[in-house]
């Protein structure tokens, strides 16, 4: 209790904003915390473009860039270096190394500033004496692109200004160390430095133009193709690039990295010496650097890539026998020096691709805002705190200035809290939109580095679609929680990013699996749970014995495919894939009503009969395999499916809901117990119509009631909650329980305890932490992130394709497998708060209404926003008040 009660105080300091707690902190360099925006996450993407190129720069212990360093997703740290020097005057921005050289009186860490993101960039800024430096690391999300998308290397852009007027004599520094390709350090690693794709050992030999691409590229020694040790890649080779680009001078060097360092820090330049002495990391380090001096100079920049690249990348199972498969850019530029050339001479069009993807992402949360706004009933300023009590009194109940009931037990925190006053929600500190974005942009880069595109095989007796040589073959890597290949429950979760940014990848990595499938290779009637224990061997499971999740994966599969039709028309999948459909189908009416002993997706929570959750995805399975036989032609199944997904859910109405007809259930027959009940989301993102209204408006009412200060627990057994579950909920409900939930989640992020990549498995009270019990679980870096965007996917439903636009919450016509015109379904430009009264004007970007912070954001959406007349859930405002609801 003790701990919790100082949590909220330091909470409510915070809020108040006098006695911010970061404001008065100090890094372990002695200085002040830098300001982040949008939202202090427990780690910033540095290099995120692969499994294996997975680098982030952790905030834990108060600490940023040039005091954490940079880790590789599982949390070891990987050497990357970069030290600015001003006028004969050392600092370092980025690592540690620093603190391996003996104490110089020219040698000191840059002071940080400011710590931003969007859904490319991590930016970091500093003061070294009198520039200000940053250090922009840019890995871009372009899921239109497949080309860039494979490939698997990352952007760093160092640049400086002179803060004081005068121009100054600059020198950039920076390496990389071989911990990226080497958990343990006594392997021996091997390296060459190249130009362009020619091998410049030796010295002196860094004479090539401004543009000429010095790579170093480093190996292990001793490879194991396709093998992992904690996760690190055991083949392939790690590139580090640079050019001379506009410096006056460009050298380089390897070899022991005190020396490196420290003769960088007296000299300002490199040796142009390539070490000769292979050894392991762990042996007098060896350390890769490039060093530009821009001599004098007001502002400057220098160019790095970085990447950990795997050629073959995947070993897959066929009927020509287990292949290895290409990484899809070896189509796109050719060898690795062509790739990692065509890239690091792409920055600028890379950078204009992924402002474009921004600008749009944020358009779109406006415009989903815009239309889906929740009300707010007064914005007077909640009322004084009450004291802080012991509890003996029980439950506090009371309106919060949303106007929305509240249950506050303090000894637990149970229900609504507010750390400001200890009444009513967790007040976010911004809007409900600026909350969301700031979810869905860190999101970005880690749902797209947990894949890799791969060349499909060419067998020449197999011509099927799933063999299609245009296109390119995705696979999954289960991060972090058991490295699964395509995993078809932690795909479902991601389906949302997909569907929002591009269902052509949702295609991609669905194919391996229907190929496997139909190949005969999986022995039972379910679906199969992955497409192989261990990335990156996609082998299957020709015994059967995958992980036994029947129900779950069945449903996801009938799901995820007919929800890619949804969203790209294309009904020649369904009738290719049909008599599999088909299997997974019958599966489910065998089994899916009561479904019997068995781990649903949150396998973490243990085995479970007659799960409600469990039971609904399999009903809204077997209703989507009713759209698909309809447009399959075969009308006979449709209404068979149909009957007996309706008869079903029936059945499952009178089983599921608790006796209080306040919530479903958690299990069957478990009297109070409750969860959440996300597998209505396919329901209303498709526009199934089997679930009625008032289901979705009893779970609206009843989650505020059960919710923690950091969201509403998974389910009843335990206090944590699962992020990407939160997301699908909050779509399925009332804009108001909708704001419960979203901005519950970012003011976790900001807060929260936990300390690598974003998780999505945490406690919902206390400090947010990683879950305590039964035992610690440490999700890390999962794409399951990707189902933070259920708003987004609903908001982009129909709008790409001619399969169905409507009119409430999905836009697809209920019921409804045909396309409906724009305008029968109310596309209407916005002028007022959902098309109400018309006397209210909408802000042009919500994103920026209630910040106060300029007009940063609203490009592409302000005044063009387009949204649909009027959305079943949204209650429409007497008055419509902006206003931001933290302040
Ligand atoms: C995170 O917290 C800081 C204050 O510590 C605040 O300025 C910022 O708006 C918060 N961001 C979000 C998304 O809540
Ligand atoms: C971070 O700073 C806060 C505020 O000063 C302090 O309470 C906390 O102990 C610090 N945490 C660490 C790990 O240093
Ligand atoms: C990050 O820096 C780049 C320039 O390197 C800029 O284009 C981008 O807008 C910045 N993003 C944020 C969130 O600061
Ligand atoms: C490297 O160290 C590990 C233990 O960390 C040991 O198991 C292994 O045998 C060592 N390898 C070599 C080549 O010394
Ligand atoms: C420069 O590189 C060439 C190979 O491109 C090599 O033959 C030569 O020895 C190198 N020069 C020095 C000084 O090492
Ligand atoms: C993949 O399969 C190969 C060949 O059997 C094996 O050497 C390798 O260790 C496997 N990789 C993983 C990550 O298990
Ligand atoms: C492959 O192509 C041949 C000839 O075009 C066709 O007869 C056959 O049915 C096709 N096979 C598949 C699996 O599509
Ligand atoms: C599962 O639910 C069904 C329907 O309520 C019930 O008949 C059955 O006994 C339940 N099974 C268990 C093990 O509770
Ligand atoms: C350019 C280079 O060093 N390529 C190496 C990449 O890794 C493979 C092994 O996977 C080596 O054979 C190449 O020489």
């Amino acid at each position: 209790m003790f701990s919790l009660l100082s949590v909220l105080l330091l909470l409510a300091v915070s809020l108040c904003g006098a006695q911010n707690p970061y404001t008065t902190a100090t890094d372990a360099n002695g200085h002040k915390l830098p300001a982040y925006s949008p939202a202090r996450p427990p780690a910033l993407p540095l290099a995120v473009r692969s499994p294996y190129t997975n680098a982030w720069s952790s905030t834990s212990n108060n600490g940023t860039l040039n005091t954490n360093g940079a880790i590789f997703w599982p949390g070891p740290a990987v050497g990357w270096e970069g030290i600015i020097t001003v006028d004969g005057v050392s600092y370092e921005y980025l690592g540690t190394g620093s603190q391996s050289l003996p104490a110089l009186r020219n040698l000191k860490t840059a002071v940080p500033l400011t710590v931003s993101y969007d859904s490319q960039y991590s930016n970091f800024t500093f003061a070294a004496g009198p520039v200000e430096v940053t250090a922009s690391f840019l890995s871009p999300v372009l899921p239109q692109d497949l080309c860039r998308t494979s490939i698997p290397l990352s952007y760093l852009q160092t640049s400086y200004k002179s803060t004081d007027g005068s121009s100054h004599d600059v020198q950039l520094y920076s390496d990389v160390n071989a911990a990226w390709i080497a958990y343990e350090s006594n392997k021996t690693i091997q390296w060459d430095l190249f130009e362009g794709s020619t091998i410049v050992n030796g010295s002196g030999n860094a004479t090539g133009g401004p543009s000429s691409v010095y790579s170093w590229v480093f190996e292990l020694q001793q490879q194991y193709e396709f093998a992992e040790e904690f996760d690190f890649p055991l083949w392939g080779n790690f590139t580090y690039s640079s050019s001379p680009g506009s410096s006056q001078n460009f050298s380089f060097e390897s070899g022991f990295s005190a020396t490196v360092r420290y003769d960088y820090v007296m000299d300002h330049s490199l040796s142009d010496v390539v070490d000769p002495d292979f050894r392991p990391s762990g042996t007098k380090e060896p350390v890769f650097a490039f060093a530009h001096d821009f001599g004098s100079s007001d502002a400057g920049a220098a160019l790095y890539t970085i990447g950990s690249v795997q050629q073959p990348i995947i070993r897959y199972l066929t009927s020509g026998g287990v292949l290895p498969l290409q990484p899809w850019w070896t189509k796109c530029y050719g060898d690795i020096f062509q790739m990692i050339n065509f890239h690091y001479h792409d920055f600028a069009t890379s950078q204009a691709k992924g402002d474009a993807f921004d600008a749009q992402l944020k358009a779109d949360v406006d415009s989903y805002y815009s239309a889906n706004m929740a009300m707010v009933y007064s914005n007077s300023t909640p009322s004084p705190p009450f004291p802080y009590s012991n509890g003996s009194e029980g439950y506090t109940h009371g309106t919060d200035q949303f106007g929305q009931q509240y249950i506050f037990d303090p000894n637990d925190a149970y229900g609504f809290l507010n750390p400001n006053n200890f009444s009513g929600i967790a007040i976010p500190d911004v809007s409900e939109a600026e909350n969301y974005y700031s979810i869905v942009a860190l999101s970005a880069r880690q749902v797209m580095g947990a894949y890799v595109l791969t060349i499909p095989p060419s067998l020449s007796c197999d011509n099927s679609t799933t063999n299609n040589q245009s296109e390119p073959l995705m696979f999954q890597k289960e991060i972090s929680s058991d490295g699964n290949v395509n995993t078809v429950d932690v795909m479902y979760p991601a389906m949302p990013f997909f569907l929002y940014a591009n269902p052509e990848l949702l295609k991609y990595n669905l194919n391996p699996l229907f190929y496997n499938q139909e190949s005969g290779f999986y022995p039972n009637g379910y679906s199969m749970h992955d497409l192989g224990s261990n990335f990156p061997n996609a082998t299957g499971h020709v015994e059967g014995n995958d992980e036994y999740m029947p129900v779950e994966e069945s449903g996801n599969m009938l799901l995820m495919t007919y929800a890619y039709y949804k969203f790209s028309n294309n009904a020649a999948y369904l009738r290719d894939h049909y008599a599999q459909l088909q299997k997974w189908a019958s599966y489910l009416i065998s089994y899916s009503l009561i479904p019997g002993l068995q781990l649903s997706t949150d396998d973490f929570a243990g085995q479970l009969v007659n799960q409600t959750n469990l039971a609904i995805k399999g009903i809204v399975g077997l209703q989507a395999m009713s759209a698909i036989s309809s447009i399959v032609g075969d009308t006979v199944s449709a209404t068979n499916y149909s009957t007996t997904a309706t008869s079903y859910f029936t059945q499952w109405e009178y089983f599921a809901i608790d006796p209080s007809e306040h919530h479903t259930l958690l299990s069957y027959e478990w009297r109070s117990s409750y969860g959440l009940l996300y597998n209505t989301y396919p329901d209303k993102l498709l526009n199934l119509g089997l679930i009625p209204q008032s289901l979705y408006d009893m779970q609206s009412a009843w989650y505020p009631t059960v919710s923690q200060i950091f969201g509403v627990p998974l389910d009843n057994r335990h206090s944590y909650t699962k992020s990407d579950w939160e997301m699908w909920t909050a779509a399925t409900c009332s804009p108001e329980t909708r704001r419960l939930f979203v901005n519950a989640l970012a003011y976790w992020l900001n807060y929260t305890s936990t300390d690598r990549a974003f998780t999505d498995l945490y406690e919902t009270i206390d400090q947010g932490s990683y879950p305590a019990s039964p035992g610690p679980v440490y999700f890390i870096a999962r794409p399951v992130v990707g189902g933070h965007f259920s708003l987004l996917a609903l908001l982009r439903a129909g709008k790409n394709s001619s399969a169905g636009t409507s009119d409430a919450g999905s836009l697809f016509a209920k019921n409804s497998t045909e396309a409906v015109s724009e305008s029968a379904a109310g596309y209407v430009a916005v002028s007022a708060q959902g098309g109400s009264s018309g006397s209210q004007t909408l802000p042009t970007s919500l994103l920026t209404a209630t910040s106060g912070s300029g007009s940063g954001s609203a490009e592409a959406g302000a005044g063009t926003v387009t949204s649909v007349g009027s959305t079943v859930n949204s209650v429409q405002p007497e008055t419509t008040v902006f206003a931001s609801s933290g302040t």
